[in-house]
C-alpha cells in the first residue's frame, strides 16, 4: 500500500517537472520568435550599445567598441545585379529584342531613344550617346548590322565609367582616429537604411564600427539606428531629439578614437536641397565631422533610383553645399529607371559607389558598371 501511495507520487512529480520543462521550452520559443536575432533589448543611456556581448580582454570598460566585430551579422553571397533589375532589364529588354531582329535605320535610332528616355539615362546622355553612335554608323566605323550598333552602345556606356572605383576611401592606418563617412540626402531616399547595411558589411569584415545618429530631428530616427546597430552589432551615439547634429558626431568621433574603433558612420536627417538654413547646418555638419582625430573621407549623397531625373538636381546641391564624394544608389530594386545611373555619371562626373536592391542588411552591393550593363543588355 504504502509502495503503491510513493510510486503514485513520484509519478506525479515526475509528469509535473516534465510539463514545466515543456513550457519553459515553449516560452523560449516565444520569447526568440519575437526578438530578431542580434536586436538587443534597448538601453536607458544615450549611448547605446549594439551587441549584448561579452567586451573583450583589455576593453576599458562595457562600453568599448572592441567587442562590436565578434559575432557579426552573416550577410550570406551578394545579390546579384541582374536578379534585382527585373524591371529595368524587362523594358530595356523589349527595346533590345525589336532592335536586334532588324536591320539599323532611322527607327532603329528612334526606339534606341525611346529606351533610354524611358529608362531615365535623361535628354542629354541620350542625345550624347545616340549622336556618336549615328556618325560612326555613317563612317562606316559600324557595320550596319544592330548586333554591331547594339554592342557599340553597350561598350559607349560602359566607357562612362572608365576609371571610377567603387571602393570607399579609408584614413590610413595609424592615423591616430576613425574613418568617418557622412551619409547626406532628401528625406527618405535610404540614408539610414545604407548606413545600416553599410555597417553590417563593414562589421561582417572584422571593423569596429560606431554609428552617429546625427538625424536629432525625429526620436523615431535614433531607434531606428539603434535597430540596425543591433543587427551590425555596431555602437551607437545618440543625442537628445532636437539636439545639435554636429554635436552627436563629434561625441562620436571623440568616442570612437578613444575606443579604438576603425570607422564612423554618421547619419543625417533629410532635407531638401533647396532649404537654404538646413544645407546650412550640414555644411557645419561637414566642418565638424572634418575634425582631428576623424578623417573624413567620403561624404555619400543617397538618391532614390525611383526619382529620377530629380536625381541630378539634388546631386548638384549636395555637391555644392558639403563637396559629395560618391553616389549611393538605393531602390534600384523596384524600378525601370536604373538608367539614371548613366545620366548621373556623364553630367555630374560623380562616381556611384554603393546600390541598394533592397530592404534588407544583405541587399547591398558595389557598384560594378560592367555587371550593371550586362544585366541591362543580356
Ligand atoms: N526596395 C528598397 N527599399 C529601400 C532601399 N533602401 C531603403 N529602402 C526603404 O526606403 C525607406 C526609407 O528608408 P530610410 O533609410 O528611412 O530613408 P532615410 O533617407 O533615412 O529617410 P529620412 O531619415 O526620413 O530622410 C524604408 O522603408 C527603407 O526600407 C532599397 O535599396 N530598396
Ligand atoms: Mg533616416
Amino acid at each position: 500500500m504504502v509502495l503503491t501511495i510513493v510510486i503514485a507520487v513520484v509519478g506525479v512529480l515526475v509528469l509535473a517537472s516534465a510539463g514545466l520543462l515543456v513550457v519553459t521550452r515553449a516560452r523560449r520559443g516565444t520569447e526568440a520568435r519575437h526578438r530578431a536575432p542580434g536586436v538587443p533589448h534597448a538601453a536607458p543611456s544615450h549611448l547605446r550599445q549594439g551587441p549584448a556581448s561579452p567586451a573583450p580582454e583589455g576593453a576599458a570598460d562595457a562600453g568599448a567598441v572592441g567587442q562590436v566585430a565578434a559575432g557579426a551579422l552573416q550577410l550570406g553571397p551578394r545579390p546579384a545585379l541582374r536578379d534585382r533589375l527585373d524591371r529595368a532589364r524587362s523594358l530595356f529588354g523589349g527595346y533590345l529584342e525589336q532592335i536586334r531582329a532588324r536591320a539599323v535605320d532611322e527607327t532603329t535610332f528612334e526606339e534606341l531613344e525611346e529606351a533610354l528616355i524611358l529608362a531615365d539615362v535623361g535628354v542629354r546622355t541620350t542625345t550624347a550617346l545616340l549622336d556618336d553612335l549615328r556618325s560612326r554608323v555613317r563612317s562606316g566605323e559600324i557595320e550596319g548590322s544592330s548586333g554591331a550598333l547594339l554592342g557599340a552602345l553597350r561598350a559607349d556606356i560602359e566607357g562612362l565609367f572608365a576609371g571610377d572605383s567603387a571602393e570607399l576611401a579609408t584614413a590610413p592606418p595609424g592615423s591616430g582616429g576613425p574613418t568617418v563617412w557622412l551619409f547626406v540626402g532628401v528625406n527618405g531616399v535610404g540614408k539610414t537604411t545604407t548606413i545600416g547595411k553599410v555597417a553590417a558589411r563593414e562589421a561582417a569584415e572584422g571593423r569596429k564600427v560606431v554609428l552617429a545618429a546625427g538625424d536629432t530631428f525625429r526620436a523615431a530616427a535614433g531607434e531606428q539606428l539603434e535597430t540596425w546597430a543591433g543587427r551590425a552589432h555596431a555602437q551607437l551615439i545618440r543625442g537628445a531629439e532636437g539636439a545639435d547634429p554636429s554635436s552627436v558626431i563629434f561625441d562620436a568621433v571623440q568616442h570612437g578614437a578613444a575606443r579604438g574603433a576603425d570607422l564612423v558612420l554618421a547619419d543625417t536627417a533629410g532635407r531638401l536641397h533647396t532649404k537654404v538654413n538646413l544645407m546650412e547646418e550640414l555644411r557645419k555638419v561637414r566642418r565638424i565631422a572634418e575634425r582631428p582625430p576623424g578623417k573624413l573621407t567620403e561624404v555619400l549623397l543617397v538618391l532614390d533610383a525611383t526619382t529620377g531625373q530629380n536625381g541630378l538636381v539634388q546631386a548638384r546641391q549636395f555637391t555644392e553645399a558639403v563637396g559629395v564624394t560618391g553616389i549611393v544608389l538605393t531602390k534600384l530594386d523596384g524600378t525601370a529607371k536604373g538608367g539614371v545611373v548613366l545620366a548621373i555619371r556623364n553630367e555630374l562626373g560623380l562616381p556611384i559607389k554603393l546600390v541598394g536592391v533592397g530592404e534588407s542588411a544583405a541587399d547591398l552591393v558595389e557598384f560594378d558598371p560592367k555587371e550593371f550593363v550586362a544585366a541591362l543588355f543580356e
